[in-house]
Parts: C-alpha cells; sequence; structure tokens
C-alpha cells in the first residue's frame, strides 16, 4: 500500500503503541533531535493524518512490525532522516507499506548449533522478519534450512551477500566477527554478535535486556552479547543486589558440550554411542581428551595466570553487564558430558545483611528467573528439566555460613537459547522498543 501524508511544520508527532491487540500507550508530542536519525513507531489511523513535530525532512523509509491488531491499525516503524531541507508543509510519502515488511536480518554462521535455536527463537517471538539471509562459510554453501515455511538456502558470507542487511547475528568464530562486524557498522547496519571478539571493547555495549537493557542505548554499529556462562550469572546477581551490595563471587561451571559447537556435540554422541556398543571409543578430536563418561576442567584456551580464557570471560563480562569493574570474582569452568544445558554453583559474598527469604522474594519478582528450590521433594533444575526454557532457573539457595553475608545458589540455563540465541533476540526487540532499529 502507498499513501501521502500531510506534515506540517511544529505539528505534533502522533504516536500510539499496541501490543497484541491492545492499546497500552498514547503518546501525543514527541520532538526529534534536530539533525541525524529519528526512528518512530507510528499507527496508520485513516481519520487522522501523521504529524511531525519537526520542519526539516527527510527521506522516509518504514517497515511494518506487526501484524494488523485490527482492521483499521497496523504499527511500521519509520526511519526519517533529517535533512537541511526546511519544510512548512509537505507530504510524506509511505512506500510500499504492507504487513510483510520487516527487518532484513542476515545470520552468521546459520547452520551452527546457535544457528538453527536462532531460527527457532526468532519465529517462536515473532521477530519482524522481512528478509532473512542464512550465510556460512564457503562449506556449508548450498544447504537449505527452513524458517517458517520457508526453506532458504544458506550462501557464504561475503560482503555482498550482507549488502543492506539492517541487522546481523553473527554466531561464528571470532576472525569473522572481526572480518565482518566493522564492514556491517560502516555500511550503517547493526551486528549482533554472540563471539568474544568485540565484548570488552569500551564502545561496544555487552548486554542481557533484563540487566543493562539501556547499554543498547550507545551502540555504534556492534552489540555483544555474553559469554553462555555470563549471560545466567550477571542475570541473578542483579536480581540478588537489589538486596544487598555485591562484596565478592566465586563460581564453578558445568557446561554442555553444544557450547563448544555442534561437532562437539557430535563427538559426545559418537563416543556415547561406541560406549553403548561395547567397542572402542573414537579419539577426542574437539576436546583435549575423551569428554563422555568424564569431567574436563578445561574450557577455552589456559593463560599465564592458570586461568582459562572462559574464566576470565566470566569475571570481565560479568564486571562490565553489572558496571561493577572491581568485583573480586573467580571462577572454575569445566566441560561436562551433558548436551544442552550449562550449570553454575555459586558463591556470593554481600557487603551486608542479605536474608535468604529477600533474595529468594527478590529472584521470584525478576523477570527472565525462575526459582525450583524444594530440595526435600529433590527439586531443583538440572540441564534435562530446563533444556529448552528460555528462563534461568534457581534452586538450593542456602545461606553461606563461611562469612558473615553470603549465599550459595545453583542455576542452570539453557546455553543456546537464553546463553546465546534468545539474548540475542531480545536486544533485538530491545532495539525497536527504543526505536533504535
Ligand atoms: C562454551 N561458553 O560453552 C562457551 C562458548 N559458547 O564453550
Amino acid at each position: 500500500m502507498c499513501d501521502d501524508f500531510a506534515v506540517e511544520h511544529g505539528d505534533p508527532l502522533l504516536a500510539v503503541f499496541v501490543d497484541e491487540a491492545r492499546t497500552i500507550g498514547r503518546e501525543g508530542t514527541r520532538t526529534p533531535p534536530e539533525g541525524g536519525k529519528v526512528l518512530a513507531e507510528f499507527v496508520e489511523r485513516p481519520e487522522a493524518p501523521y504529524h511531525f513535530t519537526y520542519g526539516q525532512f527527510c527521506s522516509f523509509s518504514h517497515r511494518t512490525l506487526r501484524s494488523p491488531p485490527h482492521d483499521r491499525e497496523f504499527i511500521v516503524q519509520a526511519h526519517v532522516k533529517m535533512t537541511a531541507r526546511r519544510s512548512g508543509a509537505a507530504a510524506l510519502r509511505l512506500i510500499a507499506m504492507s504487513n510483510t515488511n520487516g527487518l532484513d536480518i542476515a545470520v552468521i554462521g546459520a547452520t551452527g548449533a546457535v544457528g538453527a535455536v536462532f531460527l527457532d527463537v526468532a519465529a517462536e517471538r515473532d521477530l519482524p522478519v522481512g528478509n532473512l539471509r542464512l550465510l556460512a562459510t564457503a562449506r556449508s554453501a548450498g544447504r537449505e534450512l527452513r524458517y517458517r515455511d520457508q526453506t532458504i538456502a544458506v550462501r557464504e558470507t561475503t560482503e555482498e551477500a550482507l549488502d543492506g542487511a539492517d541487522l546481523v547475528f553473527c554466531s561464528a568464530t571470532a576472525a569473522a566477527s572481526r572480518q565482518w562486524g566493522p564492514r556491517i557498522a560502516d555500511a550503517g547496519g547493526i551486528l549482533i554478535d554472540d563471539g568474544s571478539a568485540f565484548r570488552m571493547e569500551p564502545n561496544v555495549p555487552l548486554v542481557v535486556p533484563e540487566v543493562n537493557g539501556e547499554d543498547v542505548e550507545w551502540h555504534e554499529g556492534i552489540i555483544s552479547i555474553p559469554n553462555c556462562t555470563t549471560t545466567p550469572l550477571a542475570l541473578v546477581l542483579h536480581a540478588m543486589r537489589t538486596v544487598a551490595p555485591l562484596k565478592r563471587v566465586t563460581a564453578a561451571t558445568y557446561q554442555a558440550v553444544t557450547g563448544a559447537g555442534a561437532a562437539a556435540a557430535a563427538e559426545l554422541d559418537a563416543q556415547l554411542a561406541a560406549h553403548g556398543r561395547g567397542e572402542d571409543l573414537p579419539a577426542p578430536e574437539q576436546f583435549p581428551h575423551q569428554i563422555a563418561l568424564n569431567v574436563l576442567p578445561h574450557v577455552d584456551a589456559f593463560e599465564e595466570d592458570g586461568y582459562t580464557r572462559e574464566e576470565l570471560k566470566m569475571r570481565n563480562e560479568t564486571r562490565k553487564i553489572l558496571h561493577l569493574a572491581d568485583l573480586p570474582f573467580s571462577s572454575t569452568c569445566a566441560r561436562i558430558p551433558t548436551m544442552i544445558g550449562h550449570a553454575e554453583a555459586v558463591h556470593v559474598e554481600f557487603s551486608d545483611q542479605a536474608p535468604i527469604g529477600e533474595l529468594r522474594a527478590a529472584l521470584e519478582a525478576h523477570e527472565g528467573i525462575e526459582l525450583m528450590d524444594d530440595p526435600a521433594a529433590a527439586v531443583y533444575p538440572t540441564p534435562l528439566n530446563t533444556a529448552g526454557d528460555d528462563r534461568t532457573f534457581v534452586g538450593r539457595l542456602r545461606a553461606d555460613p563461611s562469612v558473615e553475608h553470603g549465599a550459595v545458589f545453583w542455576c542452570v540455563t539453557d546455553n543456546l537459547r537464553k546463553g546465546a540465541a534468545t539474548n540475542a533476540i531480545q536486544i533485538a526487540e530491545e532495539l525497536i522498543r527504543r526505536g533504535k532499529l
């Protein structure tokens, strides 16, 4: 559909926000900044024209964010690029508005363990996908993947394949992130990166939306998601610090093989199958030792101080997300022969009283956290009873009598969902909500 709308200098922008067929808010006036890129959400109301508060505009493009909640209204997202041209009254031409328009999204690493889950979660959460490009290495090009009712051929990641994408999700190697990230940002797109390449860069927000969603505001084209052990930990610590300030954190992790990728999962499968048949187990390729029937205190490479990179990621990223640059922190990360779901045993010391009842209430009230804590009935989270869920599950919450104010808990999170794909999609949703996309 195309239409023209009168825009008069000084008139207020009318924006109506609709959520699931229900009008939840109405804003009369919004004053966009002078110059630059402005983004707004509109509801078309044939009886009321669109109005803008500014007198300078415009190149105008838009996309539909959601299907029409009813016949007469639908939401579009509009990018208005301010130019020097002043206009007292002019017409905005909406270009090819339709309910099928959406974001132009590319997924780098589409054939990987996280890529597959990304497609599931994007469909479940109704991410406004207009065009979807599924990208991978040359080796995987030509494979076909399903998204909703579409079959999409995987293409090799190239500059051309990324050209014009609004949003790119990357879950591949750090080298791939480094290769494509700056180009995507320079071209005006946004990279949401699952790798470690940019997480600690000062100009790259590292975001768990339920904790520091506001940090997306200062992105410069790249936003990182945390490591899959960091995200649940930051979430739980953020809830707990509403009871008392954090003083020190120590953690031990029990990480599923899918955290190391699809090939690592295949290796565990092959070793378990051989064991079941009573055969010699295939030699390890993805891990330094046999992973089946074993536990390896070794995730990612060792650094000179004796910690692994995984352990340092957990420390540094937790500090960045919580905005606690000096939080004392130590961890030991282990790989265990489970498929999905990273578990953590965490000791938290507080600088003031933190009664367990209050911590429990804070966790219960916090978005994204689910208490599963009735040890007498053997109720606590495990990788098997939490996989496929987007929440972080907490159990075994108890006092730590070894310090003045302390607590211990156990948490489990689906590393492919909230640990990766879901968190990335939540960041996209946060950008949309804040008018940044
Ligand atoms: C792992 N957290 O589990 C790391 C990377 N996804 O190996």
